[in-house]
């Protein structure tokens, strides 16, 4: 498969910079992103891609690690003990995922074609509003598929790292997995946390605003900022989501410790 096989060029005309068409689209796209902290770009890759990027994910999943997690919405383990239990740095959440890293699936995969293709990168970075990205360089990061089988979740978060992340719907589950988000929970500037609390604990289910996500839709959406969640997924349809990790620098690699918890320890290369 080539990338101009994998990505849908009638609907987003991403390849001639100087297509009015294009320059349009992003704007669109960027104003979307800017006003409600995310944006769903749907069909953004064609079927016969998409059916190759599940079928990897279903090869590659005896290699996936299982990630249970009990974490609270800043993603940390453990609380803080001069705060009161019911402080949401102390509300522990329950998560249970399956991440298969970039090095366990093939590198032919439709969704590491489409993450290493400039016009996608370029697209992405005008969306996001920079003047360029490069592809992250760390063994587990740049590309993952997440998946949720039944009974697996996200538990209501902030994005600890990345300014901006990037999603693609690549198999829906049949009931639950919506991806919900609540738009600018705090700020850089106010942590509110008395907001925050009433979010994680179901106080406010009519703040959520479900991010509709047919198979085929990416995402861009700033999850540092808003409180976000997959509900559990029930069903025999695994939820399969590529997630794509740009960034500001060429040469970014992640904290091997850091990678540990997120894709298992890796057995010690001798030499
Ligand atoms: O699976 C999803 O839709 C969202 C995953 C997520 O929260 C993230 O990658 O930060
Ligand atoms: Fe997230």
């Amino acid at each position: 498969m080539r990338p101009e096989d994998v990505v849908n060029l009638d609907a987003y005309p991403i390849l001639d910079r100087s297509d009015p068409a294009r320059t349009a689209l992003v704007e669109r796209l960027r104003q979307e992103l800017e006003e409600n902290q995310f944006v769903s770009l749907p069909d953004f890759i064609l079927p016969a891609a998409r059916e190759q990027a599940v079928a990897d994910a279903m090869e590659a999943r005896g290699r996936a690690h299982h990630n249970n997690s009990n974490r609270n919405c800043y993603l940390h383990r453990t609380g803080d003990p001069s705060l009161p239990d019911d402080h949401p740095r102390n509300i522990m959440l329950s998560a249970s995922t399956k991440m298969i890293a970039y090095d366990r699936f093939s590198d032919q995969s439709p969704v590491k074609l489409l993450y290493h293709w400039e016009p996608v990168r370029q697209m992405v970075a005008e969306i996001v509003g920079v003047e360029k990205l490069y592809d992250n360089e760390d063994p587990c990061q740049p590309v993952n598929l997440l998946c949720y089988e039944t009974g697996d979740r996200s538990a209501w978060h902030f994005d600890s790292v990345n300014a901006f992340t990037m999603t693609l719907m690549l198999q829906a589950a049949e009931v639950g997995g919506e991806f919900e988000m609540v738009p600018n929970t705090r700020t850089d500037d106010d942590q509110n946390y008395d907001y925050v609390g009433r979010v994680v604990t179901g106080q406010c289910p009519e703040d959520a605003v479900a991010v509709a996500r047919e198979a085929g839709a990416l995402c861009i959406f700033r999850g540092c900022n808003s409180l976000h969640r997959v509900s559990p997924v029930v069903g025999d349809t695994t939820r399969v989501m590529g997630v794509f990790v740009y960034e500001n620098e060429p040469g970014i690699v992640g904290d091997p410790e850091v990678n540990a918890t997120v894709y298992g320890e890796r057995e010690a290369v001798a030499g």
